[in-house]
């Protein structure tokens, strides 16, 4: 396929400049059950919001599945289909790829049409990885993948995930008596991961709804671009993270402002930090210290001061050992 030709199936979606220049239609409405203050929510009706009436939305097992498609109601306005909890990238191929082939034979309207395809991280950080591994190297497909990271299974009852924040109290990793963490490994860098590792994939991208624009303007650079890309989106979730909902764009800002969830886009492998990271990159702003983040959560209720002490440690790590911080952990060895 030509570029020209590619180009057709593509629509173009440029930035909105300013709250202003929003779009009041809403194409993720009302009909749900997602908790209060679910930002995973906000996240569906921001993507949906920004790709506009002519997409596709697919989505695996998980609450913006389960609690999005309630028997007889759904606040899906566009077209929406379910996918095994694993499936999120050959969801999208499929669908990509069937769409492509229904317009060359003239079984459809030749017109760019929007395939997004979710996952939450228990189905794109641990279990759907390798699909969307293998989705991420056809170039020749337009879609995009987004993750809503809750930072557990959410839908199951908050188990712990390849996402989940070290120490968290889950229902896999409750504190005991004998040992007060039972959550030892470090959050998986799914988006560092995706980027480095898939060359011929010309957008990847962090984002957190507590910063709507930016995050509507990422989904919008995603789709237009042209071929597979992926967005690993931050989202507070109240009830498993154990706060009052109220509070979920506040605990996004200070999981940013704290460095914990840097935010950033990788574009044709250039890398460009935004909003209040850059600024941290910059040294125009001074990280927050993780407590202030961390003690606001019922999961980290059990934390002493030791624990807050290791996970300021690890992160400072980094942002100041990783060759990239946040992005890439990769260092010359001490000397070399
Ligand atoms: C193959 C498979 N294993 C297990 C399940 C049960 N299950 C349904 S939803 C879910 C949790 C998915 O977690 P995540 O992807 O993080 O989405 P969230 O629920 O947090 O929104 C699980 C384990 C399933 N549907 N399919
Ligand atoms: S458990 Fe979390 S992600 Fe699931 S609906 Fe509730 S707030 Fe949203
Ligand atoms: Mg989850």
């Amino acid at each position: 396929m030509t570029a020209q030709a590619n180009a057709l199936e593509i629509q173009k979606l440029d930035a909105f400049k300013g709250v202003k220049k929003v779009t009041i239609e809403e194409y993720f409405t009302s009909g749900h059950r997602t908790c209060q203050g679910c930002e995973s929510a906000l996240v569906m009706k921001l993507m949906v919001k920004a790709s506009g009436p002519r997409t596709i939305v697919l989505g695996s097992t998980g609450c913006m599945y389960v609690a999005n498609t309630t028997y007889y109601t759904t606040p899906w306005v566009v077209p929406w289909m379910h996918t095994q909890l694993g499936s999120s990238g050959s969801a999208a191929l499929g669908t990509a790829a069937g769409l492509k082939v229904l317009m060359r034979k003239g079984k459809m309207k030749k017109e760019p049409i929007n395939v997004i395809a979710f996952c939450g991280d228990g189905g794109g950080v641990d279990m759907g990885l390798s699909a969307i591994s293998a989705t991420l190297m056809h170039p020749q497909y337009n879609l995009l993948i987004l993750c809503y990271d809750n930072e557990s299974y959410a839908n199951t009852d908050i188990q712990v995930s390849g996402a989940s924040p070290w120490g968290a109290n889950t229902t896999f990793s409750p504190p005991g008596k004998k040992y007060r963490i039972m959550h030892t490994r470090w959050k998986k860098n799914v988006a560092g991961m995706l980027a480095a590792g898939h060359p011929g994939c010309r957008y990847v991208a962090t984002v957190c709804a507590s910063y709507a624009l930016d995050m509507m303007n990422k989904v919008r650079k995603a789709l237009s671009i042209g071929g597979p890309t992926f967005i690993h989106s931050f989202d507070p979730c109240p009830k498993g993270w154990d706060y009052d909902p109220m509070y979920s764009h506040e605990l996004g800002e200070l999981a940013i402002e704290a460095g914990i969830f840097p935010l950033y886009e990788v574009e044709d492998m250039k890398l460009k930090f935004y909003g209040k990271t850059k600024k941290i990159v910059e040294g125009r702003l001074k990280r927050k210290p993780v407590r202030d983040y961390l003690l606001r959560q019922g999961r980290f209720a059990h934390f002493t001061d030791e624990d807050t002490d290791y996970f300021q440690k690890k992160t400072d790590e980094m942002w100041e050992k990783w060759i990239l911080p946040g992005v890439i952990p990769l260092r010359p060895e001490d000397g070399a």
